[in-house]
């Protein structure tokens, strides 16, 4: 199974390109200079073009589990959230990288949007596992929806079918 309901929400996992998706917004798998290199802040950069990056100098920089907004520029999706996860070794990742997927969530309802869609945060460039991304954020995401909240929508988009495996079995 690839969704589950939790409370008045969906969580639904796929595979592809995340920023092929037209949802509320999308999260970058960021760095804390908000400084968009490869892997999906790549993909987003190419597609969204450069005003993402324009916004985020502005906003200039965050920390490690912090996550800030933009807007989506020429992407499908409306916003762009820029999550900071963990590099691996650097200590504290697990907390870090549940604090990177909360505080997205938590930007969502502070804008009032519905529909949100996650990369595995942390598991390209930084190094940190997947088996240990699924778990940590599947659970964050699942406690955050039984609370009060008004997004209706939250998908992992998966970029291998091996990682959309991973999340698969971790959601059953
Ligand atoms: N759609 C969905 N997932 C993707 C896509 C895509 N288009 N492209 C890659 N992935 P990464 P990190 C997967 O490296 O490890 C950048 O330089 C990829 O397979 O994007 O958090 C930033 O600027 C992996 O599973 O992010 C930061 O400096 C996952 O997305 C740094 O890399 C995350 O891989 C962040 O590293």
């Amino acid at each position: 199974m690839n969704e589950i309901k939790v409370k008045n929400s969906l969580l639904k996992l796929q595979q592809g390109d995340i920023t092929e998706l037209e949802t509320d917004a999308i999260v970058n798998a960021a760095n804390s200079q908000l400084i968009m290199g490869g892997g999906v802040a790549g993909a987003i950069r190419r597609k969204g073009g450069p005003k993402i990056q324009e916004e985020c100098n502005k906003i200039g920089s965050t920390y490690v589990g912090g996550a800030i907004i933009t807007t989506g520029g020429n992407l499908k999706a409306k916003f762009v959230i820029h999550a900071v996860g963990p590099r691996m070794g650097e200590g504290n990742e697990d907390e870090k990288l549940k604090n990177a997927t909360l505080n997205s969530l938590k930007l969502m309802d502070d804008k009032n949007l519905q529909t949100i869609a996650f990369p595995a945060i942390s598991t390209g460039i930084f190094g940190y596992p997947i088996d240990r991304c699924a778990k940590i954020m599947i659970n964050t995401v699942k406690e955050y929806l039984k609370g009060v909240t008004q997004i209706k929508i939250v998908i992992f988009c998966l970029y291998t079918q091996s990682d959309f495996d991973v999340f698969e079995k971790e959601l059953n």
